[in-house]
């Protein structure tokens, strides 16, 4: 706890260009917690180099990942947000929790069915154990709650066993955090192409995702490309895998229930509900957009950013961490 405050932890990887699956399912819901709840929301760099990446790439997209959480109108005086990679504590407690995660446990894991299946010449121990250190960055501060997509379910069950466990060997020593996964449909966005399968940043199908910071003519002509079903009615069923995608997206943005939507396109076609999702999600977008060119191009202030950050979080994971390490058995560090 901070100063009477619960505490609200989140990630995202920056792995790629951010989609529409990453703001709708978790970034666009993170700024209703910054008054309430001492929030940390980071970049996570460290799950990121899980899979391999360009490390050019890597240095940009963490900036812009940084300012894409300040254009989703995230205010750096009213939550603390940093990269995971500047503060040792998480590292360094991924490495302990990951004595107390069971091979059983993460073996279960379907992102890492998922992500071997995908990368099958880079099955790397860091993937295997990447939910070890997911629990490590948020029980790092002790939170309470952590708002993701409902595809990160199971890491955050897995949070919880690993904090149990540690606090039934070793007596109370981390918060049990909670999922806060949103209710609605957009908890879990669709590919485009594939409609069964999660919409992902790293798709090599660029039909599959629309992009945070796709423009608007791309925007459009991505959503008039979706894989709909076969029929002509805009209704959403499960035997409507991508019409119903599309109708999640349309109500994330217009604020419409299913049942505004189907009366609002009753007697019209596929083409015409495409363009109406299209054209409100890169309305919906514009400011975002306008708002991260602006923060982007002032790399300095970023940095600015990063290092009060780095600074909030690496003071606050000082108390869990000697905590642990007193637990665990270590003897207490020298002072250099
Ligand atoms: N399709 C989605 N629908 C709803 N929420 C989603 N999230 C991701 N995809 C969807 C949520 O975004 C947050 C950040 O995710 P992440 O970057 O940490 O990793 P991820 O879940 O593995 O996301 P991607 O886009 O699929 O990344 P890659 O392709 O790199 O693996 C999380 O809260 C997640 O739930």
């Amino acid at each position: 706890m901070y100063k009477d405050k619960k505490v609200v932890f989140s990630g995202v990887q920056p792995s790629g260009q951010l989609t529409i699956g990453n703001y709708l399912g978790a970034i666009k819901n993170f700024s209703a917690y910054s008054e309430e709840y001492r929030c940390y929301y980071c970049v996570v760099d460290e799950h990121a180099i899980t899979v391999r990446q360009n490390p050019a790439d890597l240095r940009r997209r963490t900036y812009e990942t940084l300012a894409l959480y300040m254009a989703c109108g995230l205010d750096p005086e009213k939550n603390v947000l940093f990269v995971q990679s500047h503060v040792s504590g998480h590292a360094e407690l991924g490495w302990i929790l990951d004595c107390y995660t069971m091979f059983g446990e993460l073996s279960r894991m379907t992102q890492f069915k998922d992500k071997s299946a995908k990368n099958a010449d880079n099955i790397n121990a860091g993937l295997f154990t990447y939910p070890a250190l997911m629990a490590a960055d948020i029980l790092l501060y002790q939170t309470e709650f952590v708002p993701v997509g409902s595809d990160q379910k199971q890491h955050l069950e897995l949070a919880r066993d690993v904090a149990e466990r540690f606090n039934r060997i070793h007596g109370d020593t981390f918060v049990v955090p909670e999922p806060l996964i949103n209710s609605t449909s957009s908890a879990r966005i669709m590919s485009l192409a594939e409609p069964t399968k999660k919409m992902s940043k790293s798709d090599e199908n660029e039909n599959a995702t629309v992009r945070i910071l796709d423009p608007r003519d791309v925007i459009i002509k991505k959503f008039k490309r979706a894989v709909t079903d076969s029929g002509s009615e805009i209704r959403a069923s499960e035997d409507k895998p991508g019409v119903t995608n599309l109708m999640s997206i349309y109500g994330a943005f217009t604020g419409k229930s299913f049942e505004e939507t189907e009366r609002e396109f009753e007697g019209k076609g596929y083409g015409d509900f495409k363009l109406a999702v299209g054209e409100a999600c890169a309305d919906a977008l514009a400011p975002v957009q306008a708002e991260f060119k602006r923060l982007v191009a002032d790399k300095k202030y970023l940095e600015e950013i990063m290092l009060k950050g780095a600074r909030e979080a690496a003071h606050d994971s000082l108390r869990t961490m000697s905590k642990v390490r007193r637990k665990v058995g270590f003897t207490e560090m020298p002072r250099f």
